[in-house]
């Protein structure tokens, strides 16, 4: 049993592999086969508004044009994920961002295996625990990390959950 306290990130599986429903299903089943929790899922869709506001760090790139018209071009789902490191282990299972040299460099990564072209690249993950505090407000702002601190993760830490197939979330086996 692990003793470390499990981290945060958001994960966000974008809208090329949303419309997928087979890479979804690899991707849920990669993040289960590492021992990602899925603590809270959403589907949603980001007006282009939102999606400005989301990648707001990207302001002024030559990039963020197409990256916003990609994230609202469809359907999409956020991810509150833990684990142990959860932040770097999902962005090491994601793959660096450019896919079109990641399917040579890192070929069996998510981005590596599904990913179309540097924008159209499949998922996103937090970059730091601090951004991952952000994003987690961004897209789940009912949702209280202290509180969750508190009252659920030592129950996650010790494997008290089950995967609930229907929800595609962890559950406390209370
Ligand atoms: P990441 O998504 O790996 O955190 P990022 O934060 O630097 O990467 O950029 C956000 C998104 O913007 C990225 O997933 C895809 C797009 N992007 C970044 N750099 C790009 C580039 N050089 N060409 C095209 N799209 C790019
Ligand atoms: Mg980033």
């Amino acid at each position: 049993m692990s003793l470390k306290r499990l981290q945060l990130t958001l994960a966000i599986f974008k809208p090329d592999i949303t419309a997928q429903p087979h890479i979804i299903k690899e991707v849920r089943s990669m993040l289960l086969q590492h021992k990602f929790y899925f603590i809270r899922s959403k589907e949603l869709r980001l007006s282009r508004q939102r999606a400005e506001e989301f990648y707001q760090e990207h302001k002024g790139k030559f990039f963020l044009n197409r990256l916003v018209s990609f994230m609202s071009s469809g359907p999409l789902s956020a991810h509150i994920l833990a684990r142990d490191n959860a932040v770097q282990e999902w962005r090491r299972l994601m793959g660096p961002t450019k896919v079109l040299r990641t399917i040579h460099e890192d070929a069996d990564s998510i981005r590596g295996m599904y990913g179309l072209t540097d924008t159209r690249n499949c998922t996103h993950g937090s970059d730091s625990p601090e951004s991952a505090a952000k994003e987690i407000a961004f897209f789940f702002p009912e949702f209280s990390i202290d509180h969750w601190y508190r009252e659920d993760e030592s129950c996650y830490r010790e494997g008290k959950v089950f995967y609930d197939n229907d929800t595609g979330m962890h559950m406390l086996q209370r």
